[in-house]
């Protein structure tokens, strides 16, 4: 039987930033008041929790690189609002900030909850900002203690010594075989 690692949704003890954008700072407020809600219910503590605000999506790259880089944080949330009706390069925003956020994750290694929204008008927007279709800051900010919480446990278990790995996964089998 294949051996799972399974989800773990527990917050606390994390240290998160969340980066957020001003531009249409109506929906991006709402991302954030839904951000930290959503962090509050895993159970991080505010205290744990940083906020950094900059003028546009194209900006979250390079703040949450420094954040990333900085070492103190299990992961970031970045949230923004990208409305085409609204800019000629809204190709530009949405391709060059959402890359640069999937490059900055994978190049540090710590987890970003991708909390940017991309949509045609603003109603849309605000159905993905706590309206009918939920909160994507939310949603962001449990994707990023998720993603926390199995990237620690990766890095765990490579640590680890292969005997005590070893002991672990036969004891873990036994309490398994114990309850059926
Ligand atoms: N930034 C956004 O976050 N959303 C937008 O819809 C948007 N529009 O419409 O242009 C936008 N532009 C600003 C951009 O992110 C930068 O802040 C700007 O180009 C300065 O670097």
């Amino acid at each position: 039987m294949p051996r799972e690692l399974e989800v773990n949704a527990q917050g606390r003890g994390l240290r998160i930033a969340i980066v957020v954008s001003r531009f249409n700072d109506d929906i991006t407020s709402k991302l954030l008041e839904g951000a930290l809600d959503g962090l509050r219910s895993c159970g991080v503590e505010d205290e744990d929790v940083t906020v950094a605000r900059v003028p546009g999506a194209l900006e979250l790259g390079v703040v949450a690189q420094a954040l990333a880089r900085s070492g103190a944080y299990s992961a970031l949330v970045c949230l923004g609002c990208v409305i085409r009706g609204e800019t000629g390069h809204y190709d530009v925003v949405v391709t060059q900030g959402t890359a640069a956020l999937a490059r900055v994750a994978l190049d540090t290694g710590v987890p970003i909850g991708m909390g940017v929204i991309t949509t045609e008008n603003e109603e849309q927007a605000m159905d993905r900002a706590g309206g009918r279709m939920g909160n994507k800051g939310r949603d962001a900010a449990l994707v990023a203690v998720e993603m926390a919480n199995l990237l620690s446990r990766i890095k765990n278990e490579g640590s680890l010594d292969p005997d005590v790995r070893d002991l672990r996964s036969r004891i873990k089998n036994l309490e398994e075989e114990s309850q059926l």
